[in-house]
């Protein structure tokens, strides 16, 4: 058992960080405070190649592995955690699709400009009255000739309102289920689609979330992605691949929120001395510390599964349930540390606080995480 990054992953993982500390930092805090969504990152993300760290040469890729993407994801993260989640949602679930379902033709028309960043890619799955019972969908499409003919709306899809296209599930055969689901490439210029206005979010703010509308919104037959019917099972694999990159996501949050507290906890004075000398304090940077190592190693597990192409559903369900519970456990003790200063804008731990919320509740909440690891362990999966 080798826990050594190679040269490539440690690469990409410093060329991550640098560039998280010196062009993702800066502007953080203005951009949660503004709502601002920083275009000019994405696009330079993509000119640096961060987008394509798993994809193959053949789309413009870098042909690097998952291990390496979560690497990326986390240092991203620490940096910005709004900018962090677009990177996530760009990549494995906007792009992944496409990739691991799509035809050569749909790859070649649909992966090059999404990996050099010159639109995002979104996956609508999300609807107001489907949520974790993803089955649920209610958006339709109908067969029209040579194009399908979709109607219905979606609810809380990142990266919408800079998307080129959105991967959207919609059922084609009614009657039969989650057999009755099917995935459609929809480019975000179809006729009868709408992006709505951005939701107000507790936090993340410098994330784009809005609800879809499809109003006989017509895409062409060769849309459709794999057969009709395969969709819900694509979009479940999609989704294993997806919580891994939250995973990473929160181990950079949690790490924000650690450094800070722990640099607080060596300035800060009371009873005339550093705060950090109070073993109450320090309990908690031991646990905080302990807990990120032991999140990432689970991360990073899952990731190396998914590269050895073994099965890995179960693992980044834990990854990613670990990983958020954790993280909100982090920002609020490093909230905790920072005392009434942490309650309040001059210090960022309060933006962490917010931004943390939404691991546990995207891409699946700890409630199906736990659904999904307790149908591996009393062997209802293979697996
Ligand atoms: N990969 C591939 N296929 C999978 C799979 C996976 N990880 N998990 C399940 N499947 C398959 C099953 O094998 C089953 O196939 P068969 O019909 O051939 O037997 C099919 O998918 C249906 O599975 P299941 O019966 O488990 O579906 P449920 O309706 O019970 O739903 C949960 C399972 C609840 C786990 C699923 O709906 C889910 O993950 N919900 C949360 C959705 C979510 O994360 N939403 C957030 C989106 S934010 S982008």
């Amino acid at each position: 058992m080798n826990f050594d990054l190679t040269e490539e992953q440690a690469a990409i993982r410093r060329m991550a960080r640098e560039f998280a500390e010196a062009e993702v930092a800066p502007g953080a805090a203005e951009r949660d405070e503004k709502h601002l969504f920083p275009l000019d990152l994405v696009r330079r993300m993509g000119e640096l190649g961060f987008f394509g760290i798993p994809f193959a040469e053949a789309y413009g890729g870098l042909g690097g592995d998952y291990v390496s993407y979560a690497l990326a994801v986390e240092e991203i993260a620490r940096a910005d955690a709004g900018l962090g989640l677009t990177y996530a949602a760009h990549v494995s679930i906007g792009l992944g699709p496409v990739y691991s379902f799509g035809t050569e033709e749909q790859k070649q028309r649909w992966l090059p400009g999404g990996i050099r960043g010159e639109y995002l890619a979104s996956f609508g799955l999300t609807e107001p009255q489907a949520g974790s019972d993803a089955a649920a969908t209610r958006t339709t499409a109908e067969r029209d000739g040579d194009h399908w003919v979709l109607n219905g709306q979606k609810q809380f899809i990142t990266n919408a309102g800079y998307a080129g296209y959105v991967v959207c599930t919609a059922v084609t055969e009614k009657g039969k289920g989650h057999r009755g689901i099917s995935n459609f490439i929809v480019p975000t210029d179809a006729p009868g689609f709408r992006v709505g206005p951005p939701l107000k979010k507790l936090g993340l703010h410098s994330s784009d979330t809005r609800p879809l509308y499809f109003d006989d919104c017509r895409v062409p037959a060769e849309n459709l992605l794999g057969r009709p019917g395969e969709g819900f099972k694509q979009f479940m694999a999609t989704l294993d691949g997806g919580r891994i990159s939250i995973g990473a996501f929160c181990v950079g949050i949690a790490r924000a929120a650690y450094e800070a507290a722990l640099r607080y906890a060596k300035e800060r004075e009371q009873f005339g001395r550093r705060i950090g000398e109070f073993q109450a304090i320090q309990f908690k940077l031991a646990d905080m510390a302990m807990e990120i190592e032991l999140a990432r190693t689970q991360v990073l597990k899952a990731a190396w599964l998914k590269d050895q192409g073994r099965p890995y559903t179960r693992e980044a369900a834990m990854a990613k349930l670990f990983a958020s519970e954790m993280a909100t456990r982090a920002a609020s003790q490093a909230v905790q540390i920072h005392g009434g200063y942490g309650y309040v804008r001059d210090y960022p731990v309060e933006r962490y606080y917010r931004d943390v919320k939404l691991g546990e509740i995207g891409e699946g909440t700890s409630e199906i995480q736990r659904l999904v690891i307790a149908r591996h362990i009393l062997g209802e999966q293979e697996g």
